[in-house]
């Protein structure tokens, strides 16, 4: 097998996409396995799909994959995801999260304070209510009454720094969120290990989507959504159809990014619906992005990021964003946890 280096270098340049679909087609013809498969959002994914795939290898199911993976990204407390991460304009930590497994069930939580592990809450909405969302106090009462405990209302050294910061000139303006992790050189992301403090990152999300040993899919997102952002502001992870989507008898995708242009383009459901058409899953990723970028016009897409990941039943893979600068981990049997950078249309967040 290719080594690690070679292969991102290969990846920074453009090929790694190519020879890694290659090399899944080539698996496929010969009816090697191609499963099971992880693939999750941002460089923060190549620690999430560890543990994703100790369970995925040992045969678990692909909703525990996508459960116990994204739990180490919300764990991290100088991460962008879960209580270390940015808070809203007020200072408070909200934090968003979304899971569907392979019978099309979902269950999702919004604006939940003081969970280490929304997406396991989320988990809990799917199997013990009978209801998909539940946000705010209510998310958090019934995460209490599911064993979870309350956090102390407090903000992580990083996380206290940057809003510091960000109260110096209080602006409202969503930025492009691309890598800025300290290897990358002249735009060209490398592989960048989990312990990244503020300013090396400039996303606030994971999504993982999954392929288990029988075939099943699921996925899974967690954020903080948006940094600073007004307070109550829910974004597109937590929406099924929007931050994420599974449907198993055809393929799943995630998103990351400006949640609300997603919201706008039910942007996870149009991918599945593609792939569904028969697109692959980097052509579905890309129809979407154009879409967006045609509902908003190009003027509107150089001042933002969306980016999306996909997943096929087959498990073929794809990713495609707006700007140059997002990444992607994917893990199998074939590919040892490897970062992928995806396609893009856009360059305007790279300098
Ligand atoms: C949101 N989509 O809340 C999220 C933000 C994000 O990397 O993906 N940041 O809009």
């Amino acid at each position: 097998m290719m080594q690690r280096r070679k292969f991102l270098q290969m990846g920074s340049l453009g090929a790694g996409g190519f020879l890694f679909s290659k090399n899944l087609k080539a698996n496929f013809k010969n009816n090697a396995v191609t499963k099971p498969l992880v693939i999750t959002t941002w460089n923060t994914g190549i620690d999430a799909n560890v543990e994703a795939w100790k369970v995925l290898s040992t045969g678990g199911r692909a909703l525990d994959a996508v459960e116990k993976g994204v739990m180490v990204t919300e764990s991290s407390i100088n991460c962008c995801v879960g209580l270390g991460a940015n808070p809203d304009r007020d200072g408070i930590v909200t934090l968003d999260a979304s899971i569907m497994d392979e019978h099309g069930n979902a269950g999702a939580v919004a604006a939940i304070e003081r969970i280490k592990h929304p997406i396991s809450v989320a988990r809990k909405v799917m199997e013990n209510t009978p209801h998909v969302l539940l946000v705010g106090a209510g998310a958090q009462e019934f995460a209490l009454s599911q064993g979870f405990q309350l956090e102390p209302q407090k903000l992580s050294p990083d996380a206290e720094a940057e809003y510091k910061k960000w109260l110096k000139t209080s602006k409202y303006q969503p930025v492009i969120n691309i890598e800025k992790g300290k290897n990358e050189t002249k735009g060209q992301t490398a592989f960048a290990p989990m312990k990244l403090s503020n300013g090396d990152w400039n996303h606030d999300t994971i999504g993982m989507l999954a392929i288990d040993v029988n075939g099943n899919l699921s996925g899974s997102c967690t954020t903080s959504g948006m940094g600073f952002k007004v307070r109550g502001r829910v974004g597109d992870s937590p929406l099924i159809g929007a931050g994420l989507y599974v449907d198993n008898e055809i393929g799943a995708a995630v998103s990351t990014g400006l949640g609300e242009e997603v919201i706008k383009s039910a942007g996870t459901f149009l991918i599945v619906e593609f792939m569904r058409q028969g697109y692959s899953p980097e052509a579905a990723c890309k129809a979407a992005v154009e879409r967006i970028v045609k509902r908003t016009g190009v003027a509107k897409a150089h001042t933002y990021q969306v980016a999306f990941i996909a997943l096929n039943k087959k498990g073929e893979t794809g990713a495609f964003c707006v700007q140059k600068g997002f990444n992607y981990a994917v893990y199998s049997n074939e590919i040892n946890n490897l970062l992928f950078d995806s396609k893009y249309l856009y360059t305007d967040g790279v300098s």
